[in-house]
C-alpha cells in the first residue's frame, strides 16, 4: 500500500518567524520579538537585550543569561528580523493561494499568543487577533486546505518570561491553559487538526521559552519541562472535551542518532543521550506517565516536582492522537571518556559521522535516517505519525530573469520523501502527513537569518531588511506540485 488517499501533503510554517506585523492588530510582545538577528554562518549567535536592575543595558547569548530582575527589551535601534519576517500577517491570501496551487491538502501554522493575549495573561482576549486567525483558517477551507495549528511555537509572551520566569511557573502554566481553551472554542468545527507545543523536547532549553535559568539551575529546568507536559495534556484533554472531532498531536525533534561505534559505551550514551532527549516526551505525551529511569534520575538529584492534585490523572487523560516531529538530520553519539564523574544524560556528546554530507549550516543530510525515524517511533508507540518539519536550509541565487534553480533541495525531498514511501509500503509504517518546512521562506529560529531558506516559494527579502517581499516560484514548487498531485507516486 502506498500513501493513504487522505494523506496531508502540506507545508508549515510559524508565526515569530514568518508572520511579522509585530505590533499590529493589538499584538503584544513575545520573547521571540526581543531576539536579535544573527549570522549562522560566521557563528554569530542571536542576542537579547536587557534593562538591568540598575538602569544600564546589557547583552546576552541567552535567556538563561539574563538575571531574574533584569528587564529584556526590544532596543528600537537594533534589527530585529522577526518583526516583519516574511510578513505572512498582509501575504497571507497570496500564500494560501501559492499553497494551494502547490496541492496542499494541509497548512501547517501557528497561532502568536500574543496576538490572542498581548501579555499572555490578559482579562480579556483581542478580539483582532482572534478574527485574523479565523479569517485565515476559512480561507484554508475554501481553498481545500486543512489547517494544521501548533498552539505554542517559540513564543512565551514577554511580560510571562520578564515578570513570572516564563514556564517555570504555574502562572504562565495557567495563563497557556486559558489561552489554549479559548482555541479550540473560538475554532470548534473550523480546525480539526492541532499540535500543543513546538518541539517540546527542545523547549526547555531553548532561548524563546523565557526561562532564565534553566541551565544552572536543574530544580527550574526539571519544573519547567513538568508544566510544559502539564500544559500540553490539559490542551489535549479539553479539546477533545470541546469537540471530539480534534485530532491533536505532540511535535518533537526527532533526529535520529547512532552510536559512533559497536562499542558498549558508545551504545549505551547514545541510549541515554536519547531517552533524555527524545523518548522521555513521546514516553508522557504518549503513555500518560514519566519513564521509571526519569523518577529514579529525579530522585538521586534531590529535584522535587511541584504537582498539583490531579496532574497524574491529567497527564493519563491528556494522551495524543498522533506523534508529530521535525526531521532533519542525524548526529552520531560518542561516550565521554574524559569526564566518567558526569550524571547520567551528560555522559555523551554528538560527534561527526564520517558517512554523511552536510548542509552548508553543517547539519548531516540523512534520508535513510528519516526512514529510520519512522520505524523506532512507530514500532514503540503503534499511533499514527506525522512529519509536521522537514527540509534544506540552503542559499538561494536568483538569477537575472527571477528565476531560482534549486536542485539540491529538490533532492533532499526526493530522497526524503522516497525513504517515507518505504517506510508506508515496506515497513507498513501508519504516515498520515508531510509538511516540510518553510514551504515559503521564512526567518530562521536558530540563527535569525533570512538566507537561510527552506522554501519553494522565494521571498524577496535580505538579512539587513531590504527587498519589497515579493514571492516567486522556485523550481521546487514545480517539483513539489508534480509529488503532491500525485499522491507520491511520481518522485
Ligand atoms: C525547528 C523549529 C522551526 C524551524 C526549524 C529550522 O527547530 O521548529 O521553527 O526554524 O527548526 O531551524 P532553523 O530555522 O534554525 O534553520
Amino acid at each position: 500500500m502506498s500513501f493513504r488517499e487522505d494523506f496531508l501533503w502540506g507545508g508549515a510554517s510559524a508565526a515569530n518567524q514568518y508572520e511579522g506585523g509585530y505590533l499590529s492588530g493589538g499584538k503584544g510582545l513575545a520573547v521571540a520579538d526581543a531576539l536579535t538577528g544573527g549570522d549562522g554562518i560566521h557563528g554569530v549567535p542571536r542576542t537579547f537585550i536587557a534593562k538591568m536592575p540598575d538602569g544600564t543595558m546589557k547583552k546576552f547569548g541567552n535567556m538563561e543569561e539574563v538575571p531574574l530582575g533584569a528587564e529584556v527589551i526590544v532596543d528600537e535601534n537594533t534589527y530585529y528580523p522577526s518583526h516583519v519576517a516574511t510578513d505572512f500577517y498582509h501575504h497571507w491570501k497570496e500564500d494560501l493561494a501559492l499553497s494551494a496551487e502547490m496541492g496542499f491538502k494541509c497548512f501547517r501554522m501557528s497561532i502568536n499568543w500574543t496576538r490572542i493575549f498581548p501579555n499572555g495573561d490578559d482579562e480579556t482576549p483581542n478580539e483582532e487577533g482572534l478574527q485574523f486567525y479565523e479569517d485565515v483558517f476559512k480561507e484554508c477551507k475554501r481553498l481545500g486546505m486543512e489547517p494544521l495549528v501548533t498552539i505554542y511555537h517559540f513564543d512565551c509572551p514577554l511580560h510571562l518570561a520578564n515578570a513570572y520566569d516564563g514556564w517555570v511557573s504555574k502562572h504562565t502554566l495557567e495563563a497557556f491553559k486559558r489561552y489554549a481553551k479559548l482555541l479550540f472554542e473560538r475554532y470548534k468545527g473550523l480546525v480539526h487538526y492541532w499540535l500543543t507545543i513546538n518541539e517540546i523536547n527542545i523547549n526547555t532549553n531553548f532561548m524563546m521559552n523565557g526561562v532564565h535559568d534553566h541551565i544552572s539551575n536543574r530544580q527550574n529546568a526539571e519544573q519547567a519541562r513538568y508544566n510544559l507536559f502539564v500544559g500540553s495534556a490539559y490542551a489535549v484533554k479539553v479539546g477533545h472535551e470541546i469537540d471530539p472531532e480534534n485530532k491533536i498531536g505532540l511535535m518533537i525533534a526527532h533526529g535520529v542518532s547512532y552510536p559512533y561505534s559497536c562499542d558498549p559505551k558508545d551504545v549505551f550514551a547514545e541510549l541515554d543521550d536519547s531517552r533524555h532527549g527524545k523518548w522521555l516526551y513521546g514516553d508522557v505525551q504518549v503513555r500518560g506517565k514519566y519513564p521509571q529511569w526519569k523518577i529514579n534520575e529525579l530522585k538521586r538529584e534531590g529535584i522535587t516536582l511541584d504537582k498539583d492534585p490531579g496532574d497524574d490523572e491529567l497527564l493519563k487523560e491528556g494522551v495524543v492522537d498522533f506523534y508529530s516531529f521535525s526531521y532533519y538530520s542525524s548526529q552520531a553519539i560518542a561516550a565521554k571518556t574524559d569526564d566518567k564523574e558526569s550524571s547520567a544524560g551528560n555522559q555523551s556528546h554528538g560527534v561527526k559521522n564520517p558517512h554523511l554530507q552536510a548542509s552548508e549550516w553543517g547539519w548531516t543530510i540523512d534520508p535513510l535516517g528519516l526512514r529510520i525515524t519512522l520505524n523506532e517511533i512507530y514500532d514503540r508507540y503503534q499511533i499514527p505519525l506525522m512529519i509536521v518539519e522537514n527540509g534544506l536550509g540552503a542559499l538561494d541565487k536568483v538569477e537575472e530573469d527571477g528565476s531560482v534553480h534549486d536542485p539540491y533541495r529538490i533532492n533532499y525531498m526526493r530522497d526524503h520523501i522516497q525513504m517515507m514511501k518505504d517506510a508506508v509500503e515496506i515497513d507498513g509504517v501508519d504516515l498520515m502527513g508531510y509538511t516540510p518546512w518553510g514551504s515559503i521562506d521564512l526567518v530562521s529560529a536558530g540563527t535569525g537569518e533570512m538566507r537561510k531558506r527552506y522554501g519553494f516559494v522565494y521571498v524577496n527579502m535580505d538579512d539587513d531588511g531590504n527587498g519589497d517581499l515579493s514571492r516567486s516560484k522556485k523550481d521546487s514548487f514545480f517539483y513539489m506540485k508534480k509529488v503532491y498531485e500525485s499522491n507520491g507516486e511520481d518522485l
